[in-house]
């Protein structure tokens, strides 16, 4: 584990060390302010509502929810934001992550369990505004109260494993006589 830290923190020295020696090169006319920690690499990212193109939710999740990519992408390595919008009623099966996962109610009222079966009595009610960390591994489930759309955040590379493989719309085969 430790090996693992050192080696991405040199990756992004090494990444960091690149830039600023590109900046040198292209900039040498612009007099430095040591004062002035080197920019980042990357660029901003404002996200508007009105903005924001839906499209469907990854086929991790049950039909009728859309999803949006904020910034980064989920399934590379680094820091992601997402967002999913869900119709009343849309549950989410018991599952965990593996890496931290970050819950940010923008509206509507989001419910979330814990453990490994569903079980609405337990669940705990996060209006807009509600915040939720579900530590990497842990097992969780959750369900739209009313209309919600969440924001998701944290480090990819992200993904969703269901407790029981029956739940997993993409593994599931076609419904037997249901
Ligand atoms: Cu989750």
């Amino acid at each position: 584990m430790r090996r693992i830290v050192l080696t991405v923190g040199m990756l992004l020295a090494l990444g960091i060390a690149g830039v600023v020696v590109a900046q040198d090169a292209t900039t040498p006319a612009t007099p430095a302010n040591p004062a002035t920690p080197a920019a980042p690499a990357k660029e901003h990212v404002i996200a508007t509502p009105a903005g924001i193109k839906w499209g469907d939710a990854p086929p991790a999740f049950e039909k009728g929810a859309t999803f949006t990519v904020i910034s980064g992408d989920p399934s590379q390595a680094g820091p992601f934001v997402v967002r999913l919008k869900m119709p009343a009623r849309f549950k989410i099966a018991p599952h965990f992550h593996p890496s931290d996962e970050n819950v940010t109610v923008i509206s509507g009222t989001f419910m979330i369990g814990m453990g490994e079966k569903f079980d609405a009595a337990t669940m705990k009610s996060l209006p807009a505004g509600g915040f939720v960390l579900l530590p990497a591994e842990m097992r969780h489930y959750a369900m739209a109260k009313t209309p919600v759309v969440v924001q998701v955040h944290g480090m990819g590379p992200f993904a969703l494993t269901y407790v029981n493989s029956e739940d997993d719309p993409r593994t599931r085969t076609a419904p037997a006589g249901k």
